[in-house]
């Protein structure tokens, strides 16, 4: 049985077609049909077999491409397509003038080390994720500082907030609160779980103010119920709202639609995990591989002596993958 999983690719390399008596898609699909397994279980094996395809080409570089369906723009030219969002075309528009993918993942709990990465970090990166509610002193001058911050380096400002209830409830966590997030972030996420309504209710606040919404369409951790069906109805969501949600926190490419932007969380030079659940995928596999455009990348800098030089070398890993990924399509 061909596992899919880069053997007959490999072998096609060295001059051998394989001739399978089945694959493992066409089991699943037997099995499917035959009522032995759910879709869900389905989609998770295609998913791993995917995930675990060792298979890179000799021919090019060394990165095998995700497949595509047309040829991979560069950021700057999406970030000119009529239907691109326009916090979106200035996302890639930074990307394309700073040359990095690298969005940190500002992970501190002291507000004097939040604006000390910021400032130190801001000249390699395209984004700065924060997690605002992790900070043990923040007062509304931290966000004032960030937002300066953030013009004088020119990167964009994430709250990874990731709101998950009822419109109504999610505009006033947005708005209000101690945090007023919609006051100094660019850019927020949200989980498609309620239905429309969440963005509806973000939109109400963040639409007037030229924000942008990212749909959380699949995750890092392990065992995660954002797979399959919920993905695919997450991709739909985000299509249908395009006013307001620019692009996806998801592992892969999930849309082909080019003015959507795919960031990748879970990244580390080193694949592994943490022990909470967290898994790590390389820069390469994320933007080569998976198709994705941004890295967002905490612990993997955060936890260096030298963060700079951390930062350094994983926008240059993100840019270098990201080249290639273009010359195998070009
Ligand atoms: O699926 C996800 C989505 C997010 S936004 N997995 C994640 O890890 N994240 C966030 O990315 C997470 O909340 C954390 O802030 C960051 C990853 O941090 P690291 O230290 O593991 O790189």
């Amino acid at each position: 049985m061909d596992r899919e999983q880069g053997g007959s690719a490999r072998l096609a390399d060295s001059g051998i077609t394989l001739h399978s008596v089945i694959s493992i898609s066409r089991l699943l699909d037997v099995l499917l049909k035959a009522g032995q397994i759910d879709t869900a279980t389905s989609q998770n094996v295609e998913r791993f077999v995917q995930e675990n395809n060792t298979y890179k080409s000799t021919k090019k570089n060394g990165c095998s491409a995700p497949k595509k369906s047309c040829k991979e723009l560069s950021y700057g030219s999406r970030a000119a397509l009529p239907d691109t969002h326009p916090l979106a075309a200035r996302l890639l528009k930074i990307m394309e003038d700073k040359k990095t993918n690298l969005c940190v993942s500002a992970d501190v709990t002291r507000s004097e080390e939040l604006l000390e990465v910021a400032d130190t970090l801001g000249p390699v990166i395209c984004m700065l994720k924060t997690h605002v509610d992790i900070l043990q002193d923040f007062t509304a001058d931290v966000a004032s500082s960030l937002k300066e911050l953030a013009i004088k380096h020119n990167f964009l400002i994430f709250e990874d907030r990731k709101f998950a209830d009822i419109g109504n409830t999610v505009k006033h966590q947005y708005e209000g609160g101690l945090y007023q997030i919609s006051s100094w972030a660019h850019i927020i996420n949200a989980h498609a779980l309620p239905g429309p309504g969440v963005l509806q209710g973000l939109g109400a606040v963040g639409k007037p103010l030229g924000h942008g919404c990212l749909l959380i369409a699949q995750m890092s951790s392990q065992g995660s119920l954002a797979t399959g069906d919920y993905t695919q109805a997450v991709v739909k969501m985000a299509e249908d709202h395009t006013d307001f949600v620019f692009g996806f926190i998801s592992g892969s490419k999930i849309s082909e639609k080019p003015s959507l932007v795919h960031m990748t969380p879970g990244v580390q030079m080193q694949t592994g995990g943490d022990g909470l659940g967290q898994q790590y995928s390389s820069p390469e596999d994320v933007i080569c591989t998976k198709g994705s455009d941004i890295i967002i990348v905490g612990r993997g800098i955060l936890a260096s002596s030298d963060r700079l030089r951390a930062a350094e070398e994983y926008k240059t890993a993100g840019w270098e993958a990201y080249l290639k990924k273009l010359s195998q399509t070009s």
